[in-house]
């Protein structure tokens, strides 16, 4: 695999404003939000979309998901609550071929999405 922005990011290569970060993930601002909070958090794992999580170990997923819920909490999404996106491929327009989830939260959110 290629690599990609975001591992330049995970590395410190690139700037990012970081929000949260352990030794399983890190997450860090989208540079085009689309909500008032809108966080991207990767594993320090590198894989290429959730289409391939099934290689990857419970403990590395595992601690992917809570990585996701405790920058949510960082962020004080909790009491009002936010959605959780990870758009695979390119009908879901994925562009970085680098699994992320997208944290959206700030304001009250619409549903379908587009
Ligand atoms: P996706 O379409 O799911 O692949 O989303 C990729 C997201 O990455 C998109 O919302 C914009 C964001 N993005 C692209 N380049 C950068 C960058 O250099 N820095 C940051 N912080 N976000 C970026």
């Amino acid at each position: 695999m290629e690599e990609t922005l975001f591992d330049r990011i995970i590395a410190r290569e690139l700037p990012a404003d970081i929000v949260f970060e352990n030794d399983q993930v890190v997450a860090f601002r989208d540079i085009n939000p689309q909500a008032p909070v809108h966080v991207l958090v990767v594993p320090r794992t590198r894989m290429q979309s959730i289409a391939e999580a099934s290689k990857h170990s419970p403990e590395v997923l595992g601690a992917f998901v809570q990585g996701i819920a405790e920058t949510a909490q960082t962020l004080g999404l909790e009491e009002n609550g936010y959605r959780v996106v990870f758009n695979t491929g390119k009908d879901a327009l994925q562009t970085v071929p680098y699994i992320h989830a997208h944290i959206l939260g700030g304001r009250r959110l619409a549903w379908p999405p587009g």
